[in-house]
């Protein structure tokens, strides 16, 4: 058997645990290398299980110590107990005690799932399967126990010890140096969610009052001394915790609440029961070392966390198959949080670029999978773009095509129907067909087919009949597994643009009043009455509907809807599509006319000098050509990444001449005067100020160069500091190279800012780059060990320098191959990510293709690979 036939899970294999463990009773002893964790589990057989089936506990990497059951030590010859598994063949039919004694060691742990520590503090990670490694368990998501936990350790080296629920008791150990605190959480949870930290940490804190009027402690725990940097994360939850209440009527139901920000961490952070546990770059926030989007992140991460307390915890998964019925749910809740905290329409095209950059490229690739997978070998390899971001968007289509007041009837329906239990997408989807009496049969495809529909539509106009008819055709590409396709349920929101600019009326009895138009077969015609003039369609507004299109939109209609139409959204997408246009053309060598290239440049030119006051964030965003990765995937194959770079600079620099006053005149107008504020006005003026800057070095290197080095000489704030010495790592020279050093030494002491330094050199698009991060490798801050020094260094590298990573000569390839080999051992979950990165290589060149071909293959020879890298890399060449 090849490695990667064995062990492959499937969805339709799903079958009830023989057993249940009704509760938990964990006693935990905290020692850095031998850690003594005791479980008392109270089990029953299933009725829904298997009879005569035998127990079977997951393990990993564990060592067994000792083993009761009902009280009575079991002989040898009644169990078996290995590092993976632990197996009692004839366990008792009716309810009973089983006690079981591991011990671990929590510093030697690397791979960050299980116990670990982190900076000396101890800390765990249980989602998807890290509880079998504290010790033995039914660790699947449909066993659901009340945990009561004691957490032991010496009170130096933890004198904070935090677990799940409320705290019960707390004391010392007598005649030792050693003090305890026991937890307890009411609430049946999965083994996945289990949680417990000690270690020394400061904390920020209030009390939150919930709508009901119970009283919530709310804690924030950090490094000690780094507790003035933890404020913006505490109020962004108590935010979060009040919008729950206004727009789902979701209360929080502990008595406590706490975040704790650890350094080590594989993820963004993790919502277990009570006590989140976050990578504290999720966390910390000051002016000086952190940027805006840090801070929107920080938000949006927290409510995510947050949310999850419903959507996740309170409704948790069957099995990991339903993985998007927590995260997709989860990222729409946050993505609404965001956007009602900041600009909608900003916020919107925020949400659309990332999953066009991350999820489309992978729906496209060989690890595209539906957002549902039917299998996997690896469930870490499935936290994915595909079931976070498409997984959001399918929510926000049911949303569209229902209405808002049906959707929070359905999700108020769901949270009833299914609190306390382990739910499908079927059940969610349920939810919906009864409030709605809607059949979503044909709807919930969008859970089993991968790959993005490309959406092909055509518009003619008949001026004697005053109608106008929009013809739609559909396809979506084959996937892996999937080679035939079956139209999708696509909610259309569209409206007319009249050449003048003004609204016209979209009449058909096709289109809800919301101006939605379903459009669910392989084509489709829609005809529109009483149209008085040749119209301009302005289709998918708002993004309604995760797919590409191809439209029959001349680029003089493009900038139509880009001066005038009503919705946000597509005045911005009207832009793109046509630098888009102008970008493809110029890397493929194909012609495009000459005026288009002026007539966008001055269309950027109008907007930003009508509308840059009004909506800095947006204008920023319109100022901002499509990525050169964006670029690569719309051309789909025989990619050159240095033709597409020439091209967008190029762009750049033409866009830029022509707008070039009106952007100094903004630079100069938008400069900061007041003292630093992360709120979103405030940043969006910093955005849009930054992106002139971006554009006038595009225009006249040496300007570009002397404004930049004043502004990271005068930054009062990170933003602006980083904005300043990003523009300048464009620019090689001394200018640069000093600016770099001063950045380096100045954050010698910030390992989090000094990330954002590694990054920004890392994505210099250069020959040099390659040896700058080979050195950088040898910097005191870099840690092969840790995963954002990993992330912000090597995987900064492979996902955001496509012309250094794509290098003809393989070189890009082979480093970051090395890297991928170096970690696995450490790290699997870390070094399986940064494979992904070569998801894109089918669409390269030949050369290019041959070179990634071979690095790809050099890792699926090597023997010993984890089976996170062993998925990815054999998916990969599939
Ligand atoms: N449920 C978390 C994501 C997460 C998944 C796995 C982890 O450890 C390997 C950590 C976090 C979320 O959606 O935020
Ligand atoms: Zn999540």
């Amino acid at each position: 058997m090849r490695p990667e036939e064995s062990h492959i899970v499937r969805l339709k294999d799903y079958r009830p645990s023989d057993f249940l463990i009704d509760r938990v009773e964990l006693d935990v002893r905290l020692d850095p290398r031998a850690t003594r964790v005791t479980a008392t589990l109270s089990l029953r057989p299933n009725p829904k299980g298997r009879p005569d089936a035998p127990l079977v506990l997951d393990g990993d990497e564990l060592v067994l110590k000792g083993l009761s059951l009902d009280g009575r030590a079991l002989p040898a010859g009644e169990f078996e107990a290995g590092p993976q598994a632990l197996t009692i063949s004839q366990p008792p039919r009716q309810p009973f005690t089983l006690t079981v004694e591991t011990e671990i060691d929590p510093t030697a742990n690397t791979k960050l799932m299980g116990l670990y520590r982190s900076g000396g503090n101890y800390c765990t990670q249980c989602e998807a399967d890290g509880f079998r490694r504290i010790t033995y368990f039914l660790d699947r998501p449909d066993v659901l126990s009340v945990y009561t936990t004691r957490i032991e350790a010496d009170r130096d080296e933890a004198p904070v010890l935090l677990g799940n629920g409320n705290p019960v008791e707390r004391g010392a150990v007598a005649g030792t140096n050693r003090h305890y605190a026991v937890w307890h959480d009411p609430y049946p949870k999965p083994s996945y969610l289990f949680a417990l930290v000690g270690g020394r940490l400061g904390h920020v804190g209030k009390t939150f009052v919930t709508m009901s009027g119970r009283p919530v402690r709310l804690k924030v725990y950090v490094e000690p001394g780094k507790e003035d940097r933890a404020g913006y994360a505490l109020d962004a939850l108590e935010r979060s915790m009040r919008w729950d209440e206004k727009v789902f009527g979701r209360e929080y139901d502990l008595d406590e609440f706490n975040i704790v920000a650890v350094s080590d961490f594989n993820m963004g952070a993790m919502e277990n029961k009570g006590l989140n546990i976050f990578n504290d770059k999720y966390v910390l926030a000051s002016p000086e070392t952190a940027t805006d989007a840090d801070y929107a992140n920080i938000e949006a991460i927290i409510a995510h966390e947050y949310f999850h307390n419903w959507s996740g915890n309170r409704v948790t998964c069957r099995d990991w198959f339903q993985l998007c019925l927590k995260e997709g749910l989860t990222v729409f809740r946050d993505q609404e949080f965001s956007s009602d905290e900041r600009s909608r329409p900003v916020h919107r095209i925020a949400e659309v670029k990332t999953l066009r950059a991350r999820q489309f490229p992978e729906d496209a690739s060989p690890l595209a999978h539906p957002v549902r997978p039917q299998q996997y070998r690896e469930i870490n390899n499935f936290y994915t773009a595909t079931v976070y971001e498409k997984g959001a968007e399918i929510v926000r289509m049911l949303k569209t095509l229902i209405g808002d007041e049906d959707f929070r009837r359905g999700m108020d329906l769901y949270f009833e129907r299914c609190d306390g239990t382990a739910a499908t997408v079927e059940d969610f989807l349920d939810a919906f067909a009864t409030v709605t009496g809607r059949d979503l049969g044909h709807f919930a495809r969008w859970y089993a087919q991968a790959g993005t529909p490309r959406v092909t539509v055509g518009g003619t106009y008949d001026a004697a009949a005053q109608t106008y008819r929009l013809d739609f055709a559909q396809s979506t590409p084959p996937t892996p597994g999937q080679p035939q396709k079956e139209p999708m349920a696509i909610p259309v929101r569209l409206g007319l643009v009249a050449r003048d600019g003004t609204a016209l009326p979209a009449r058909s009895e096709r289109v809800s009043p919301q101006g939605v138009f379903l459009f669910d077969k392989a084509q489709d015609s829609l005809v529109f009455t009483g149209v008085t003039s040749p119209p301009v369609p302005s289709l998918f507004r708002d993004f309604s509907a995760p797919v590409r299109t191809s439209l029959d939109l001349t680029d003089e209609d493009l900038l139509v809807l880009l001066r005038h139409d009503t919705d946000a959204f597509n005045r911005w997408q009207a832009g793109q599509t046509v630098a888009m246009r102008l970008l493809v053309a110029l890397a493929t060598g194909a012609a495009a006319p000459d005026g288009n290239f002026d007539a966008l440049a001055q269309a950027l030119r109008d907007f930003v000098i009508r509308d840059a006051e009004r909506d800095p964030a947006f204008a920023a965003l319109v100022l901002t050509l499509p990525g050169e990765s964006d670029v690569a995937q719309e051309i789909g194959a025989d990619v050159d990444p240095d033709a597409i770079h020439r091209a967008r600079r190029e762009l750049r620099r033409i866009v830029a001449t022509v707008c070039r006053d009106a952007l100094a005149d903004i630079y100069d107008r938008f400069a900061e005067t007041g003292p630093y504020s992360p709120d979103a006005a405030s940043a969006g003026r910093r955005a849009l100020r930054n992106v002139c800057l971006d554009l006038l070095a595009a225009a006249d290197a040496g300007l570009g160069e002397r404004m930049a080095s004043a502004q990271f000489e005068a930054a009062s704030n990170m933003t602006d500091r980083l904005a300043a010495l990003g523009v300048l790592t464009t620019l090689p020279g001394a200018a640069r190279e000093d600016a770099l050093a001063a950045f380096g030494e100045r954050y010698a002491g910030e390992p989090l800012v000094l990330d954002k330094w590694f990054t920004l050199q890392a994505s210099i698009q250069e020959d040099g780059t390659l040896q700058r991060i080979r050195s950088l490798m040898e910097h005191p801050a870099f840690s092969i060990g840790n995963p954002n020094r990993v992330r912000s260094l090597v995987g900064s590298f492979a996902m955001l320098n496509p012309t250094q990573f794509n290098r003809p000569d393989g070189q890009g390839y082979d480093f970051v191959a090395d890297v991928v080999l170096r970690v696995d051992p450490l790290n699997p979950q870390v070094a399986a990510r940064l494979l992904t990165a070569f998801a894109t290589w089918r669409i390269m060149e030949e050369g290019r293709r041959n070179r990634a071909c071979e690095a790809l293959r050099r890792i699926a020879e090597n023997a010993s690979l984890s089976r996170d890298v062993a998925d990815i890399v054999h998916r990969s060449l599939e």
